[in-house]
């Protein structure tokens, strides 16, 4: 059912500065009114025409093509008419004051989508994922962006509610009708069932974790002693002289910060202080730093010029680290830099899953980009990944909790009332996901962080 607004909006759609056209588009209920006004005219619906965009005294302002798509056959639902003139900020704005005279109010960013998913045009993880498209920096953040604009997420998300909701209705027979002489609870099928769906759950966790690195983009951080090349490195895998490189230790104090695209994943590199007992100050503010960049980053490289043959347990490399840490050390890929001088061939070693380069001759450059992507869960960027926000992921992350302890109530206890309790709960996260339970503040949330015309 479409929900008519009182009010029309507006906006420009196109970007801001000089192009070749430029878009204003309006959406509400009296669009016949502006079509008359502005055009002279009603247009017929989904036409291109070619048209002169007037002011209220029958000035041309500019000419273009206008084109009208009656309620409910466009983007937002309701009526909505484009006029596609010249891309000029100047002249578009007359166009819009054009609109503002006659009434329309100046959309807000992201109006036209949160009409377009209220009017049930899109659900919200599509909503989303038109704005993830708009700003998709990758060819992978793109392809995943739109996947879940055609519907594959919330395709993905409802089957499992509706597999959710049989097994409830399943579960609360069983407790409904007590006295029949079948027991349904401990039927296997149903602990299977559950099962099911909390390995359906754990890919979607995989293809959403990758979705919101795709998204957001990697953090990799450079660290390990002075000297053994991590500003090298940072040069050689940005492919730029972002950061000064010299023979003497303790040479990079500042954190430097570099955005790239490797593989299709925009990931950002940072460079880092070398990690060592120092009297300086300014060498210490810098290790701090070098330490909270480490506590945040998804994946860290930690960087040596030595031990290239030996196989060590990371607690003996970098006994710090796992003391602060514990839980992440599968986090660090271990770096051996210099092997021109160590004499040992590039590339990952199998046994330690250490990745043996030379930054300064550009040797095993490759191996170390997809051993990162392979240890960030990024390698295999096929078609499970969708594009998804931190949100998705801990509605995800909730719901399979919920469902692991509905499974663990069945196979201890076999308390129907708190199974069906906890596939209640499981069904509700993931109902948050699509939109079809969302507050207010979420949606406000949501649409405002996309651009205007949008
Ligand atoms: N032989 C050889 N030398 C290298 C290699 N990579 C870096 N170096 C040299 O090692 C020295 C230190 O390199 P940097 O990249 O500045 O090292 P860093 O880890 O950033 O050092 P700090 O900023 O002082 O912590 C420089 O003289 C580099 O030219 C390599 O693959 N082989
Ligand atoms: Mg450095």
């Amino acid at each position: 059912m479409v929900t008519n607004f009182d009010d029309t909006i507006v906006a420009v759609a196109t970007a801001p500065g000089n192009a070749g056209i430029g878009i204003v588009r309006l959406s509400g209920s009296n669009i016949d009114e502006f079509m008359r006004q502005i055009l002279g005219c009603e247009l017929s619906p989904k036409q291109a025409s070619f048209k002169r965009f007037l002011s209220h005294d029958g000035e041309c302002i500019d000419t273009g093509i206008a084109i009208y798509f009656p309620s409910p056959e466009s983007y937002t639902g309701e009526c909505v008419l484009e006029l596609q003139g010249h891309g000029g900020s100047f002249i578009l704005d007359r166009v819009l004051q054009r609109c503002n005279e006659l009434g329309a109010r100046q959309a807000r960013p992201g109006e036209f989508s949160e009409r377009a998913f209220l009017n049930g045009k899109i659900n919200l993880t599509q909503a989303e994922a038109v704005a993830d498209l708009i700003s998709s920096s990758s060819l992978e953040a793109a392809r995943s962006a739109m996947r879940s604009l055609q519907g594959d997420f919330s395709k993905s998300v409802e089957s499992i509610v509706s597999n959710l909701m049989e097994t409830r209705v399943f579960v609360e027979a069983a407790i409904d009708f007590p006295e029949e002489d079948i027991d349904f609870l401990s039927d296997p099928k149903l602990l299977e069932r559950i099962i099911g769906i909390e390995q359906c759950l754990d890919e979607l966790v995989k293809g959403a974790r990758s979705g919101v690195i795709l998204h957001e983009g990697l953090s990799v951080v450079l660290t390990g002693k002075p000297n053994v090349g991590k500003s090298s490195l940072m040069n050689r895998l940005g492919k730029e002289d972002t950061a000064i490189v010299a023979s003497e230790a303790g040479t990079t104090r500042d954190v430097i910060k570099k955005q790239v695209v490797m593989s299709g994943v925009p990931i950002q590199l940072i460079d880092t202080a070398g990690l060592r007992e120092t009297e300086s100050e300014v060498e210490k503010e810098g290790i701090r730093r070098a330490w909270s960049e480490i506590e945040l980053a998804d994946h860290i490289l930690l960087i040596t010029d030595s031990d290239c043959c030996c196989v060590q347990k990371l607690e003996s490399v970098w006994p710090e680290y796992c003391a602060r840490f514990p839980n992440r050390t599968s986090d660090v890929t271990v770096v051996v830099n210099k092997i021109d001088s160590l004499g040992c061939t590039p590339g990952v070693d199998h046994h330690s899953s250490r990745v043996r380069v030379s930054a300064k001759y550009n040797l095993g450059i490759d191996d170390l980009v997809s051993q990162i992507m392979k240890k960030t869960g990024l390698s295999n960027k096929s078609e499970g990944n969708i594009s998804a926000r931190r949100r998705h992921l801990s509605a995800l992350n909730e719901a399979k909790s919920f469902v692991f302890c509905a499974k663990t109530q069945l196979s201890s206890n076999r308390s129907g009332e708190l199974v069906a309790e906890d596939l209640k709960m499981a069904q509700r996260e993931l109902s948050q996901i699509t939109g079809s339970i969302s507050s207010d503040e979420l949606l406000s949330e949501i649409f405002s962080s996309f651009c205007v015309g949008k």
